[in-house]
């Protein structure tokens, strides 16, 4: 594996899902496998899961890591192309990422949707440039439009614990006080596509996500119908992708409850972390026997492992 950047990084989902397990059983069972190679890991957003479990993949293979928040710890980076740099912002990426680039062999970023442009956002402006000028391959920890070391783990979770060959898969918006990206959302579909699995999106209308990577999927507006018979209800907010950027709902009734819950099939509760209880799931259902979402966030370490393990085998 060069990059990853996307579930088109992966060659095959079920190997990769095999491999992440075989890692979970044996975490240390790789440890030389990154000697003396340094993982630089970049945020230019804030972070929890992303930084601890990616972090910790690359210690269990044996690798140094160095974690730098951007503009907090660092120059404020300039990311726009051709502008004059006569404002706040003292270095260009077009410098740091190369140079960053030369003091290691792997670097990860964090560069969220602006929500602003919607073209500058679906170009992956910022994660284009580190793949164009890092000289090292690159890992997303969440671009503008995908999150894919989460989906990884989604999946690896799903496999866990689903009982059928096809699961009913429920991808449903929840409401949330902010306008977040769509990149959670995009990154999940386009994983869940690639798999047997039934999926299903529900939202509110003016939610649509991007047909790039909505695809063919099922719509179903009526949450309550959408949730019928599910197997995994997958909760995540996501601002408007046409009308870009903006929050166009906040009916609590979009939040997932006790009563919603009780039309599936005993559906396991999904989110990928942080979320805002009592807006976006009750407290009832994240606390209650079906809620998976700390097995989700610890899979994100053996998933993160799998992906540097590829790398570096391809180094
Ligand atoms: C981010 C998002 O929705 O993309 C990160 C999720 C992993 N969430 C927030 O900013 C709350
Ligand atoms: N799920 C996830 O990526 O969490 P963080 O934003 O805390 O890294």
């Amino acid at each position: 594996m060069e990059h990853f950047i996307s579930v088109n990084d992966i060659h095959s989902l079920k190997q990769a899902v095999n491999l992440a397990r075989e890692i979970k059983q044996n975490r240390f069972g790789f440890r030389h496998t990154g000697k003396n190679k340094t993982m630089v890991l970049l945020f230019f957003n804030s972070s929890l899961r992303t930084r601890l479990s990616t972090q910790k993949a690359a210690m269990n293979l044996g690798m140094n890591t160095i974690v730098l928040n951007v503009g907090e710890e660092s120059w404020q980076l300039e990311t726009e192309t051709g502008v004059v740099m006569d404002g706040d912002k003292p270095e260009h990426l077009r410098e740091a990422i190369p140079v960053i680039g030369s003091y290691c062999d792997i670097i990860g970023v964090r560069a969220f949707a602006r929500l602003q442009d919607r073209n500058e956002d679906y170009s992956e402006m910022i994660l284009t440039q580190f793949v164009e000028l890092a000289g090292v391959p690159v890992v997303s920890l969440e671009g503008a439009t995908r999150h894919p070391l989460q989906s990884y783990a989604d999946l690896v979770t799903i496999e866990e614990l689903r009982k059928t060959e096809k699961p009913r898969v429920v991808l449903t918006w929840a409401p949330h006080p902010k306008a977040l990206p769509q990149a959670v959302a995009n990154s999940f579909v386009e994983w869940m596509s690639k798999t047997g699995y039934q999926l299903v999106v529900t939202h509110p209308e003016g939610y649509e996500l991007a047909p790039e990577f909505l695809g063919d999927v099922q719509v179903e507006y009526d949450q309550k119908k959408a949730f019928e018979g599910a197997d995994f209800i997958y909760a995540k907010n996501w601002s408007s992708y046409n009308q870009y950027g903006q929050v166009l709902s906040r009916d609590r009734n979009w939040m997932v409850d006790a009563e919603k819950m009780a039309r599936t099939n005993q559906a396991k509760f999904m989110h990928c972390l942080p979320v805002r209880r009592n807006m976006v799931v009750s407290d009832e259902v994240i606390d209650g026997p079906d809620s998976v979402v700390i097995q989700q966030a610890a899979n994100r370490e053996v998933t993160a492992q799998a992906v540097l393990k590829m790398m570096l085998e391809s180094l």
